[in-house]
């Protein structure tokens, strides 16, 4: 399909109808009606230099002063339909982003606050409205899983509100929609929530409040604090229903390898020791929660591109603390 559009592009050329510059290139991708948008989108995600250019002047066409992101967003996504490759998909959320932060500057702290965010909505739209995805994050999760990302300190909660309540009213229109677009099928495995957990060698239940985020799952002795009783890393290791004799609603982390899992906990005196696990045994409160839970830290384990994408960002946002 790029082929045929390039073809169809080189023959606007070769004929003096089109001027091969970047700025002449973007407005007629803007401009023209009945282009195919798939095509658009592989044209400008490519990375050779005058398609870079080609994209930072189409995205220099679209207006976002005085909208907010979600609407800002809306119009973007409307105007071609996003490649399926992470990179690609990189270069045009970057753009995105600072043409967005360059119309409405004093927003966000950064560009890279405004990409996080984008993203955190694209996820937001795949969870309230792909009916395959069970678990519906709350306005509390939205804003949860937001902190910190204004370089270290959070966004003011009436702009996710107001975000979070637009994307809850109305998705994403897609063009040429085939039901398997970006905007559909990315999925967010970040999640919080109570679980109950067994000792390392004294197999003891304690009510734990965990967060999975970043492929890592933290847990906590309340909601509100902030230093982890203990941090599971997840790489190498896989999750599984379990049935036990004293708990409902089990799941198992372990080491396919039969290995001792390598994760690190802290002593009443403060001390971060290693963790002492086999396995880790959690018990959910239903059958539902359960495989939730199994499927988030599935597919936080499984190295999705697009997620490693923001994760390294929001790494960099929330620990530049701009003060
Ligand atoms: C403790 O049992 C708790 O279950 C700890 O959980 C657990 O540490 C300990 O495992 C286990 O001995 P008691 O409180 O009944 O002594 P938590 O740290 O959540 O309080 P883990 O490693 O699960 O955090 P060992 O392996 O440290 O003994």
């Amino acid at each position: 399909m790029l082929l045929v559009f390039l073809q169809g592009v080189q023959y606007l050329v070769e004929n003096d109808l089109l001027e091969w510059r970047a700025e002449s290139v973007a407005e007629f991708l803007y401009k023209e009606e009945g282009l195919n948008k798939t095509a658009i989108g592989n044209f400008l995600g490519d990375r050779e230099e005058m398609h870079l250019q080609t994209l930072k002047a189409f995205v220099g066409l679209h207006e976002f002063s005085d909208l907010n992101l979600v609407q800002a967003l809306r119009q973007f996504l409307w105007s071609f339909r996003l490649p399926g490759e992470a990179q690609k998909i990189d270069r045009m959320m970057e753009a995105f982003a600072t043409r967005y932060c360059d119309c409405n500057p004093g927003v966000f702290q950064s560009t890279d606050t405004c990409y996080i965010l984008s993203f955190a909505i694209i996820m937001l739209n795949t969870s309230l409205h792909n009916p395959n995805v069970k678990d519906k994050p709350s306005l509390q999760r939205f804003v949860s899983m937001n902190r910190g990302i204004n370089n270290g300190a959070d966004l003011p909660i009436e702009l996710l509100t107001k975000l979070y309540a637009s994307i809850r009213s109305e998705p994403f229109k897609i063009p040429e929609d085939d039901g398997n677009d970006l905007t559909l099928t990315f999925f967010n495995p970040d999640r919080e929530g109570w679980l109950l957990k067994m000792g390392g060698r004294v197999k003891t239940w304690k009510r734990r409040w965990f967060i999975l985020t970043d492929s890592c799952l933290y847990y906590f002795e309340y909601t509100t604090d902030k230093d982890p009783i203990g941090i599971i890393p997840l790489e190498n290791l896989c999750v599984r229903r379990l049935q036990d004799t004293s708990k409902q609603y089990c799941l198992e982390l372990y080491n396919p390898k039969g290995q001792k899992i390598k994760a690190c906990k802290t002593e009443n005196k403060g001390r971060v020791v290693q963790g002492k696990h086999q396995s880790y045994k959690l018990s959910a409160a239903g059958a539902e929660e359960r495989d939730a839970w199994i499927d988030a830290i599935r597919a936080s384990i499984t190295k999705d591109p697009f997620y490693d994408l923001v994760s390294l960002r929001k790494r960099k946002v929330i620990g530049n603390t701009s003060s």
